[in-house]
């Protein structure tokens, strides 16, 4: 076999990432507890001026409302230490049942959280607090990326708090219920320029639809699929469990694309183009890019997922 996924992941050399996003996270994750929730406060009202977070529904949320409740419960103290915990990724009750849920239970709990301090139910930011020179820097170097950037900061920050997810043992994921797909007579089709290979095409249509089943049928058993600033997720079973857990809504924009045959009868397609996600819908436009390698019999290999470093990225096809 020509490839391996470790060879896979180095097509179309020339993609330029947003580096920018993992060098920021790491700076956010050497401050200080405090610092990082009073970061993410401001950083959270610097983007509210303009856009706003749609909510997740109730269906969604009912995982994190027994703790949610709890927290409501607490003072004001109490409240602030089990912020200061999860940033802190202390080992708490807490921390741990954090730790079992998915990325958009995490986002909905301190989107409620967040509401909650506005309305004074929860310990707010206090008032004065004054960010360390180092939070601060971090905090302009977020203002000066575009908005595609700055919720995949905000988002890594949940995502990384809590008890670590690898020392809890065997445990039960948490994660929203699964949507039906799409009816067919609700379902939209892309166009991409310079591509139609249908498999490619049905990629973007299937995840439009929410459709996983019809989704996962597109690649090889010991396929592998890469989301942005991640390792490859590797084998079937693993990629459809992140499709369920991770994808529901998602919106694929994809605009232009070029097509190559490369050795052993694979076929390596680059796509550029948006992707909306549901927390912030048609007010952010990611940049994205998606390296597809295909083999002989049309089936994904390996895909990556990138989000651009500019929309100037867009139009790069380079091969
Ligand atoms: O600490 O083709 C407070 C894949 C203060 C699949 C707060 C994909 C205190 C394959 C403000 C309360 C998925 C890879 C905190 C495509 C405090 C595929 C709260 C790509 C934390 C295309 C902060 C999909 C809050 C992509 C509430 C690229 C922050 C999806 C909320 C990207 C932040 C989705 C939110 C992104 C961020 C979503 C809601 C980046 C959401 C980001």
């Amino acid at each position: 076999m020509p490839y391996t996924i470790d060879s896979a992941r180095g097509i179309f050399p020339n993609t330029l990432s947003a580096d920018v996003v993992p060098a920021t996270t790491a700076r956010f994750n050497q401050l200080s507890a405090e610092d990082q929730l009073a970061w993410t406060w401001f950083a959270f009202l610097e983007m509210g001026k303009t856009v706003t977070v749609a909510a997740p529904g109730a269906a969604s949320m009912q995982f994190a409302e027994a703790t949610l409740n709890q927290i409501r419960q607490m003072s004001f103290p109490e409240q602030t230490q089990v912020m200061c915990d999860l940033a802190n990724r202390a080992d708490t009750p807490i921390c741990r049942t954090y730790a079992t849920w998915s990325a958009n239970i995490k986002l909905g709990f301190w989107n409620q959280l967040g509401e909650w301090m506005e309305q004074g139910i929860v310990a707010p930011i206090p008032s004065g607090y004054q960010l360390s020179a180092n939070a601060a820097a971090v905090l302009e170097a977020l203002k000066e990326m575009d908005q595609g950037q700055q919720i995949t900061v905000l988002r890594n920050a949940v995502v990384d708090m809590g008890f670590d997810p690898d020392k809890l043992g065997s445990y039960d994921r948490i994660s929203e219920p699964v949507v039906a797909p799409k009816e067919v007579s609700q379902r939209t089709q892309v166009t991409i320029q310079g591509i139609n290979n249908p498999t490619v095409l049905s990629y973007m249509d299937n995840m439009n639809a929410n459709d996983f089943e019809a989704l996962i049928k597109l690649f090889v058993p010991d396929g592998a699929l890469q989301p942005p600033f991640q390792r490859p997720i590797v084998g079937k079973d693993a990629i459809a469990r992140f499709f369920r857990e991770e994808c529901q809504n998602l919106k694929l924009m994809p605009e232009q694309g070029v097509s190559e045959s490369v050795e052993g009868g694979y076929t390596q397609i680059k796509v550029t183009g948006k992707v909306q996600t549901p927390w912030f819908g048609a007010a952010v436009g990611m940049n994205i890019a998606w390296r597809f390698l295909l083999n002989a019999e049309n089936k994904i290999f390996f895909v990556a997922i990138d989000l651009l470093a500019s929309p100037k990225e867009l139009l790069n096809l380079v091969r």
